[in-house]
């Protein structure tokens, strides 16, 4: 794909503060925990940034030391910012225990909160046109209504400008129910030239997926010609339909300290391997190999790898390059 006008993606959606603990067990008083910045949308910006493409990330944070966080670390990653900082209101927060060695627990705090405030003013015409592609999630409409009217008008643009639209369901049922989001994100499946699902998350918007994934992801990809719909199954790799052929790809064995961003960190890099004008079989590899990344180690997107350290996971197990 050629780049025009100096943005690859651009994305837009809730950015929060993750707050984290830093040891295995139920949190008490004098636990001790890190601060760092969570959200799908940002975290495939911060995945593609790493790997030399040009990401810009829409969003609101709060007026206060927390929105500042955001920021500064979305800056640090060299991810373009076009944020509201919004007076009346503060920033979203995000709480991951690390109930046991191998259970986290993330609870939310955003209702009400800045990410839930991103309204369709929020939209800039002129950087949905410069973009490539534009790249939302199924969270963002769940947020509120306001939000949601803000993806709507993302996704107008897009088709207008001839801006290629990827959608990843990224369903969470703390937001809402599975038929509100069926009802929610199917049109916007059906308008985009990307979608992203678990097969869980394709059963919202092809009733029968989880029988027959194969058959729910050549529905989607069916009624438009180039869509592609790719279904991510975790350790066990994933698959994309594209005008009626299948291509698969085996996961990446590694040892996973950290499940969560797996999802994102596989978008980011599929889209990575699509801007790179690589085929569909490289797409699906460089996005097993970064979600591979991601899950071994700590945090949603931390373990991003840079171009230069794409290759890494195929060297032998407890590897030490030097
Ligand atoms: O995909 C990883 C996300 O779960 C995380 O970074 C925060 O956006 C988030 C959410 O809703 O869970």
């Amino acid at each position: 794909m050629q780049s025009q006008g100096g943005i690859d993606v651009v994305t837009l959606g809730e950015t929060l503060v993750a707050l984290r603990s830093h040891t295995v067990g139920p949190l008490r008083s004098r636990s001790l925990l890190e601060i760092s910045v969570a959200g799908a949308e940002s975290n495939v910006a911060i995945g593609l940034s790493r790997l030399g493409h040009r990401a810009t990330w829409v969003g609101r944070v709060g007026a206060d030391y927390l929105g500042e966080v955001v920021l500064a670390q979305l800056r640090a990653e060299d991810v373009q910012v076009h944020a509201h900082v919004d007076q009346e209101t503060q920033t979203s927060l995000m709480l991951k225990v690390r109930r046991t060695a191998d259970v986290h627990q993330v609870v939310y705090y955003r209702r009400g909160l800045a990410g839930s405030r991103l309204s369709q003013a929020d939209i800039d015409a002129d950087i949905i046109r410069r973009a490539q592609l534009l790249h939302i999630t199924g969270i963002t409409p769940a947020l509120s209504h306001q939000a949601s009217n803000a993806v709507v008008k993302a996704v107008e643009l897009a088709r207008e400008s001839g801006t290629a639209i990827s959608l990843d369901v990224n369903y969470r049922s703390s937001l809402w129910s599975p038929e509100e989001a069926g009802t929610a994100l199917r049109p916007l499946a059906l308008m985009a030239d990307l979608v992203f699902a678990s097969v869980r998350e394709l059963e919202l918007l092809e009733r029968g997926a989880s029988e027959d994934p194969l058959t729910a992801a050549r529905n989607l990809a069916a009624s438009r010609r180039g869509r592609q719909v790719v279904v991510k199954q975790s350790s066990n790799g994933a698959f994309v339909v594209m005008d009626g052929a299948v291509t698969t790809c085996d996961g990446f064995r590694v040892r996973v300290v950290d499940p969560v961003g797996a999802g994102d960190a596989f978008v980011a890099g599929y889209l990575s391997a699509l801007l790179d004008g690589l085929p569909l079989p490289a797409r699906l590899q460089r996005g097993c190999e970064t979600g591979a990344f991601v899950v071994s180690t700590d945090g949603d997107w931390e373990g991003f790898p840079r171009r230069a350290e794409l290759g890494l996971l195929a060297l032998d197990e407890e590897s030490t390059v030097r």
